[in-house]
C-alpha cells in the first residue's frame, strides 16, 4: 500500500480558479459535465501535466479549449493530461450510478434523494479534479432533474436562476463567490420541506435559514433550529465571526457516514443531530444536536474560510473547531458539566488510541488512507491542545491570536503552524517547545510527589512521554519533555479553602516547585478543569481526596477525586491486592462520599450526576498494563451492588424526588432525569427488584424519551417477562422512527444481560436490520464493542462477532467498516487468553483476498 508523507508535499501544479459544473441528475444515471478554467500555478514545479484525480470514473469525452483531445492518459484511478499554454479550459464528461454508491462517498441515493459527500476525497468519485485542500476554486453548478421526483434542487452558496422544461424537468443554477476546495463541494435533489427562519448579523445582513428534511419530520426540527440561531450570536461575540453568504440550508440525511459535514452553505447533517423533540429525543440528544450544529457552523471560518493546505493539516480546522463548539456548548449550558463530559470523552477514545497501535500525533506524518485519520486524536485531543494555549494565554490574548489567525490566513490553505505562528504572535506568547505537542504522541504522564518541612510546601514533577508505535518508517524513539500548564490550588485542611489559583508550566523532565507560609501540609488539588490533557500519578492518603470530593471548588476537580477515589480502590480490588477488611473499608469511603454527595444540597443536580458516574471499565482498564476484562467487570458490577444495597434507602428517596419533577428542558429538570436513570442503575445492581418495579412504573408514566430510555436500559438489562414486554412496547410505539429504532438496537446490544451476545445475533437477523445504513449497523454493533462483558466474552465469541462484521461490511462500506478494526487492535493490552484470539479475528480479517485501503490500514497497524 502507498504511504503519503507530509514531508512530500508539493505545491500543485495547476491551479482551477473556477469550475461550471452540470449534472443531468437520476438516481442511477447522473451524467457529469465539468468545465475547468486550470492556470499554470506560478508556485507550481512547472509541470506540463496535470494530475486530475478519479475515483472509479471513466471520462467518456475530454476537450481542451473546445476541442476533443485523446492525448490524456490514465494512471490507476486519475486522469493525466498534458497542457501546453500558462491557461486553458478542460472539460470531461462522466457518468454517475448514485443509487449503487453503498460506500456514501461522494453522490448517492439515500431514500430517492440524492446528495453528495466529498470530504476527504469523495469529490473525485464525481468529477476528475485535482482533489487536495490547496485547490480553491469558484464553483457553478447547474443541476436539472424530474420535477416531481427532485423538486428541491440545492447546491453552495446562492441559487441565481431556475427553470422548467415542457418534459417535467426542471433545472437550477447555483453560484458559491467564496473559493473553496472540492471537499467543500455539496450538491442535493431530492423531495424535501424546511423549516424556515432568518437571522440578522450583527452588520445588518439578513440570512436566510433553511432545515431541509424529509416531509413529516419538519416538526423535529425545532431545537436545530434554535441552536443555528445560537450559533451565529455565539460566533459573533465570543470570536468576532460573521456569516458571508445571504442563505445557509442544512439538510437532513438518514444515509451518512459520519456526523455531519460543513460543506459551503450547505450543511448536510446525518438526521441524528438534526431531528429531536421530547417524545423521541434524549437530553443527551439534544446536547448533541445543539454541539454538532454549532460545530459545523463554526467551520465556516474554521476550515472554510480558513482551510487546509494538506490532509495532515486536519487538526488546524477540526482540533479548533471542537474547541470552538465546546466552548459554545459550555456557554449554552453548565461549563462545569460540559468539562466533565468532555474530560469523559478525551479518556474513553483518545487515551487508548494514544496507548494503542494506532496512536498518532494530532499533525500525523504519513497515512494510507486519509479516513483513518478523523480520529479522537485529531479531534479531541487537537481541540484540547489548542485550549492549552488558551490557557497559557488567557482569554484576551488569545483571542487576539485567532483574530490574527483569521486575518493573515482568509481565503488560503493553511498548517497547523500558520496557527501556531498566529498565537505566538497575537497572544505574546513563545511556543517554540510547544509545538512538541503537535509532533509528539502518546499521552504524557505527570508523576506527582510532595513534601511539607517548616512552612513551605514543595511540589515535585516528574513527566513522561510514553514512547509510541511508529509505522511508516517514522521512529520516535526519544521524545522529548513538553510544556504541560497546570492549574493547582492549596487547601487549608480546617477551613476548607485556599488563597487562589495558579498556573504552573511543567516544561522540563523533572521540575521542583516551593510555596512558602504553609505551617501545616495543605491539601493539593492540581491539574484543575483537567487543564492539561495528560495522566497524573499521584499516591495520597484517601483522606485527601475525600476531602477533595467534598470541598473542591473547581467542578472537574471534584468529580476527579471522586474518580480516584473509586479507581484506586477497583485497581486494588482487582489486582487481588486488598484483603476482605481492606476491601470492606475501601467500599465504606466510597459510600460515605457517595452519600455526601446524594445530600449535598448545594449541588445541582445535573453537575450531581456527574459526580455518581462510576470510571468506565475501558478507563480502568487502561490503568494496567495488561487488563483481565472480567475481572474488571466483576469487581466493577460488585461494588455497584454494594453501593446499591448499602444507599438503598437514599437511591428510593431521590427516585422518588426527581420522579416528581415535571419534564422540560431546564436545567434542573435535565438533571432531575439524569439522577432519575442513574438511581435505578445502581438500584438495578444491588435491590434489583425494587429497580425492575420502579424501572416499569418510569417507562409507563413516561412522557420523554430520556426517561423511557433509561428506564428500558435498566430493563434489557434484568430478567424477567417484563424485559420482553417492554422492548416490545417500544418497538411497536416507534416502528418505522428510524432513530429511536437504532435506540431500539443499542440499548440492548449494550446491555448487562448475560445473554446479550444471543440478543445481539439475533437483532442481525432482525428485519428492522440493514448493512447499508452506518447509524443502523453502528447501533448494533458499536454497542456491542464498547460494551465489555459481551466485547470480551471468554469463549472470543464477541471478538468473532465484530471480525464477522469487518469483513461483511468492507465491500459495502470500508469507512465505516474499518471504524471497527480499533477495538480489536487492543489486544496488547489484555490478558494472554483473549489477546490471542482478538489476534486471530485481526489474521483472519488480513486473510481477505480484497480489503479496502481503509481496513487494510487498520488491520496491519494493528497486528504489527
Ligand atoms: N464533517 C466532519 C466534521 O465536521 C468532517 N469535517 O468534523
Ligand atoms: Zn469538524
Amino acid at each position: 500500500p502507498s504511504v503519503i508523507r507530509r514531508e512530500d508535499y508539493q505545491p500543485p501544479a495547476w491551479l482551477v480558479p473556477e469550475i461550471a459544473l452540470d449534472f443531468a441528475l437520476g438516481l442511477d444515471a447522473t451524467h457529469v459535465t465539468s468545465k475547468l478554467s486550470v492556470r499554470r500555478n506560478p508556485d507550481g514545479n512547472g509541470s506540463r501535466t496535470m494530475r486530475l484525480n478519479g475515483d472509479q470514473l471513466a471520462p467518456l469525452a475530454v476537450r481542451v479549449d473546445g476541442q476533443a483531445v485523446n492525448d490524456w492518459r490514465l494512471d490507476g484511478p486519475d486522469l493525466l493530461l498534458d497542457l501546453a499554454g500558462e491557461a486553458h479550459e478542460v472539460e470531461i464528461e462522466t457518468q454517475l450510478n448514485p443509487a449503487a454508491n453503498s460506500q456514501l462517498m461522494g453522490l448517492y441515493a439515500s431514500h430517492g434523494m440524492l446528495c453528495t459527500q466529498c470530504e476527504a476525497e469523495g469529490f473525485r468519485r464525481i468529477a476528475f479534479f485535482p482533489d487536495r485542500p490547496d485547490v480553491l476554486s469558484t464553483y457553478r453548478v447547474r443541476m436539472s432533474g424530474d420535477k416531481a421526483a427532485f423538486p428541491i434542487l440545492l447546491s453552495n452558496g446562492n441559487c441565481e436562476a431556475t427553470g422548467e422544461s415542457a418534459d417535467g424537468t426542471h433545472w437550477a443554477e447555483w453560484h458559491d463567490p467564496w473559493p473553496k476546495p472540492c471537499y467543500l463541494f455539496a450538491l442535493v435533489a431530492g423531495d424535501l420541506v424546511a423549516n424556515h427562519d432568518s437571522f440578522t448579523t450583527r452588520s445588518g445582513r439578513e440570512v436566510e435559514l433553511n432545515i431541509w428534511v424529509r416531509k413529516g419530520d419538519e416538526s423535529r426540527t425545532q431545537h436545530a433550529m434554535d441552536s443555528l440561531k445560537r450559533s451565529f450570536r455565539w460566533d459573533e461575540q465570543a470570536f468576532g465571526r460573521e456569516y458571508d453568504l445571504d442563505l445557509f440550508n442544512i439538510v437532513a440525511v438518514s444515509d451518512f457516514n459520519m456526523g455531519a459535514m460543513e460543506n459551503k452553505g450547505l450543511n448536510v447533517f446525518n438526521t441524528r443531530y438534526v431531528l429531536a423533540d421530547p417524545e423521541t429525543a434524549t437530553d443527551s440528544d439534544y446536547d448533541a444536536i445543539e454541539g454538532v450544529i454549532g460545530h459545523e457552523y463554526f467551520h465556516n471560518w474554521s476550515g472554510n474560510r480558513v482551510t487546509c493546505r494538506d490532509w495532515f493539516q486536519l487538526s488546524l480546522k477540526e482540533g479548533f473547531t471542537v474547541l470552538r463548539d465546546q466552548m459554545f456548548s459550555a456557554d449554552m449550558g453548565s461549563p462545569a458539566v460540559k468539562r466533565i463530559e468532555d474530560v469523559r470523552v478525551l479518556r474513553a477514545a483518545q487515551f487508548p488510541e494514544d496507548s494503542g497501535p494506532l496512536a498518532h500525533p494530532i499533525r500525523p506524518d504519513s497515512y494510507q488512507e486519509i479516513s483513518n485519520f478523523y480520529t479522537a486524536t485529531i479531534y479531541n485531543k487537537g481541540a484540547e491542545v489548542i485550549r492549552m494555549m488558551r490557557t497559557m494565554a488567557g482569554p484576551e490574548r488569545f483571542r487576539a491570536g485567532t483574530d490574527l489567525y483569521f486575518d493573515r490566513n482568509d481565503g488560503t490553505a493553511a498548517t497547523c503552524e500558520d496557527f501556531v505562528r498566529a498565537i505566538e504572535d497575537g497572544a505574546g506568547l513563545d511556543l517554540k517547545q510547544f509545538r512538541l505537542w503537535y509532533s509528539q504522541s502518546g499521552t504524557p504522564q505527570v508523576t506527582v510527589t510532595t513534601q511539607h518541612s517548616g512552612d513551605t510546601f514543595t511540589l515535585k514533577l516528574t513527566q513522561l512521554v510514553p514512547p509510541t508505535p511508529n509505522h511508516d518508517g517514522g521512529a520516535q524513539p526519544e521524545k522529548q519533555p513538553m510544556p504541560i500548564p497546570l492549574k493547582l490550588a492549596l487547601f487549608d485542611r480546617e477551613t476548607g479553602t485556599h488563597r487562589g489559583e495558579e498556573l504552573l508550566v511543567l516544561d522540563q523532565a523533572e521540575q521542583s516547585f516551593s510555596f512558602a507560609g504553609y505551617a501545616s501540609a495543605p491539601v493539593l488539588s492540581i491539574n484543575r478543569g483537567f487543564s492539561a490533557p495528560v495522566a497524573i500519578d499521584f499516591e495520597r492518603p484517601v483522606e485527601d481526596l475525600v476531602f477533595l470530593a467534598a470541598h473542591d471548588d473547581d467542578a472537574f476537580a471534584r468529580y476527579e477525586a471522586m474518580q480516584s477515589l473509586v479507581v484506586r480502590h477497583l485497581i486494588a480490588a482487582v489486582s487481588s491486592n486488598l484483603a476482605e477488611e481492606a476491601r470492606t473499608a475501601e467500599r465504606e469511603a466510597i459510600v460515605q462520599a457517595l452519600r455526601s454527595i446524594l445530600l449535598d444540597e448545594a449541588l445541582d443536580d445535573l453537575m450531581r450526576g456527574e459526580l455518581l458516574i462510576l470510571p468506565a471499565e475501558g478507563y480502568l482498564a487502561e490503568q494496567f498494563l495488561v487488563a483481565d476484562p472480567s475481572a474488571i467487570h466483576a469487581e466493577r458490577e460488585a461494588l455497584k451492588a454494594w453501593l446499591g444495597t448499602k444507599l438503598r434507602g437514599d437511591l428510593e428517596a431521590l427516585h422518588d424526588r426527581v420522579s416528581a419533577v415535571p419534564y422540560s428542558r431546564d436545567a434542573a429538570a435535565r438533571g432531575a432525569r439524569k439522577l432519575k436513570t442513574q438511581a435505578l442503575t445502581y438500584l438495578a445492581a444491588g435491590a434489583p427488584d425494587e429497580a425492575r418495579r420502579r424501572a416499569i412504573a418510569q417507562y409507563c408514566a413516561a412522557d420523554n424519551m430520556t426517561d423511557r430510555q433509561g428506564a428500558l436500559m435498566v430493563l434489557a438489562g434484568l430478567d424477567g417477562p417484563e424485559r420482553g414486554e417492554a422492548l416490545a412496547d417500544f418497538h411497536g410505539r416507534y416502528a418505522g422512527n428510524a432513530l429511536v429504532i437504532d435506540k431500539w438496537f443499542s440499548l440492548q446490544a449494550g446491555s448487562l444481560h448475560p445473554k446479550v451476545l444471543e440478543h445481539a445475533k439475533a437483532l442481525a437477523e432482525h428485519p428492522d436490520f440493514t448493512m447499508n445504513n452506518p447509524n443502523r449497523v453502528r447501533a448494533l454493533y458499536m454497542a456491542l464493542a464498547v460494551n465489555p462483558q459481551a466485547f470480551h466474552a471468554p469463549s472470543g465469541e464477541g471478538y468473532r462477532i465484530i471480525g464477522d462484521l469487518i469483513r461483511r461490511l468492507d465491500p459495502i462500506n470500508p469507512q465505516t467498516a474499518a471504524r471497527f478494526v480499533p477495538s480489536l487492535g487492543r489486544w496488547r493490552r489484555i490478558e494472554p487468553a483473549r489477546a490471542a484470539l482478538m489476534r486471530a479475528e485481526l489474521e483472519r480479517i488480513a486473510a481477505e483476498p480484497s480489503l479496502s485501503k481503509d481496513v487494510l490500514e487498520q488491520v496491519t497497524k494493528s497486528l504489527g
